[in-house]
């Protein structure tokens, strides 16, 4: 047999949720500014560290009622990290079990991907802004089959030494350097910014920094904690000059944390930092720290605040479509609308795990969420609830996998919609 398109349609019409109309179209026509938090994890939020808030800028936006703040979306990666948050971000589609399906599938397959469907249903242009090589994660080829009109790499910043990270330009500067590029492109304009210097092993040179590490003697996990407020910074700064420049009223701000910065075998030792003890410590506290920042500032809306719905990486792009007034049911999408009464909030990770807001699930056992209890005997409705999730979960990454792996997209052009040609975009340096 075979999976083929018609499961596939069967399972993501069946599983779309339609948009809360209070919300659906609230942005159109804004732009949209997406900010990657390089592995930014959500416990970072209003946490201090020896009396000091680590990130008091995003502290303030989280806490604000301007931004639509989520307390339980998560990320969703796989083995393709970065790679895997900007699929899912741009295709509500699932990375693969093993590797990157940026570098594995991404330069050959056919994507119906955020920038090509904004660009087709409303007109509006596209860039990416990253401080790295555009050939990491097969970036360079990958994003033409997205259907992104720019993408301003390494080449198209100065990169003396001084302005380097180990991963390309600090995000200071990528902010900064990059506005002479944003402040050209046509609007509405989508737009997303990688950053890179909170990266592992979150090496920081002393003139950019005075905030004290940690001292739990793990460098990388003591040394998080400077870089994350680092980052923090350059936010604001991106900020400031978007109020000043008049962005901020017209562009909805989107801001995200990859995946996890402290790996599940050192969060042995992050522990005592969280307050908790290392004896006890289990899979269910480290599922609950895959917890990353998803925030939305939407012009003219000022009652967010913060959402408790359960969600992850997989929901922002039919997320996205509905406030923008598009329609996303013909598309063939994996996630739900965050904002939607019928939104699912069974978070899938790529390991068939999963949690739901009241239970953790790894392997085989069983986690009550809050307490962190084991149930060893769950009730006959609690099991059959669990059995459905675990089944759906298992249908979904499969059915996903089965897309990108056999390339479905190409046999499947929803009304309307015109094939990306990936010959259209070239992104050769031609300012220097
Ligand atoms: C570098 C970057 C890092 O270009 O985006 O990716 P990661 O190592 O986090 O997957
Ligand atoms: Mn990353």
């Amino acid at each position: 047999g075979g999976v083929d398109l018609n499961n596939i349609l069967n399972f993501t019409s069946e599983h779309y949720a339609k948009p809360d109309p209070q919300m659906f179209g609230v942005a159109k026509n804004k732009n949209v500014i997406i900010i990657h938090l390089e592995s930014f994890q959500q416990f970072l939020i209003n946490y201090k560290l020896d009396g000091k808030e680590v990130t008091p800028f995003l502290n303030s936006l989280y806490n604000s009622k301007d931004m639509y703040s989520f307390a339980n979306f998560f990320n969703q990666v796989g083995q393709g990290k970065t790679s895997d948050a900007e699929n899912m971000l741009e295709t509500s589609t699932y990375g693969l079990p093993q590797g990157s399906l940026f570098s594995a599938l991404g330069s050959e397959n056919t994507f119906q991907g955020a920038p090509a469907i904004l660009n087709q249903e409303a007109g509006y242009s596209s860039a990416v802004f990253h401080g790295n090589n555009g050939s990491f994660w097969n970036r360079n080829s990958v994003y033409p089959n997205l259907g992104y009109q720019n993408f301003f790499d390494a080449s198209y910043f100065n990169q003396d030494a001084n302005n380097l990270s180990e991963y390309g330009l600090k995000d200071k500067l990528l902010f900064h350097d990059s506005v002479k590029y944003l402040e050209h492109l046509q609007q509405p304009f989508y737009a997303k910014f990688i950053t890179v210097s909170n990266h592992f092993p979150y090496n920081l040179d002393k003139k950019n920094t005075d905030f004290q590490p940690a001292s739990t003697g793990d460098k990388s996990i003591d040394n998080y904690f400077v870089t994350a407020h680092y980052l923090d910074q350059a936010v604001k700064e991106f900020f400031d000059y978007l109020k000043k420049s008049g962005l901020y009223d017209n562009s909805v701000i989107m801001l995200y944390g990859d995946h996890y910065g402290i790996s599940d075998t050192r969060n042995l030792k992050l522990a005592k930092l969280l307050g908790k003890s290392s004896s006890t410590w289990s899979d269910y506290d480290n599922t609950q720290l895959q917890r990353v920042p998803f925030m939305l500032h939407i012009p003219g809306k000022t009652d967010g605040g913060v959402q408790k719905q359960y969600g992850g990486e997989i929901d922002v792009l039919p997320t996205l479509l509905h406030l923008l007034g598009i329609n996303s049911q013909k598309y063939l999408q994996f996630g739900t609308d965050l904002f939607s009464p019928d939104h699912d909030q069974t978070v899938a990770f790529r390991n068939d795990n999963y949690i739901t807001p009241k239970y953790t699930v790894t392997g085989n056992t069983i986690y009550e969420n809050g307490s962190g209890n084991v149930i060893t005997h769950p009730s006959a409705a609690v099991k059959k609830e669990l059995d459905q999730s675990g089944q759906k979960v298992t249908r979904e990454l499969s059915l996903s996998d089965a897309l990108n792996n056999k390339n479905l997209l190409r046999f499947y052009v929803p009304n309307g919609f015109t094939p990306v040609d990936p010959k259209n975009y070239d992104y050769q340096n031609d300012y220097y």
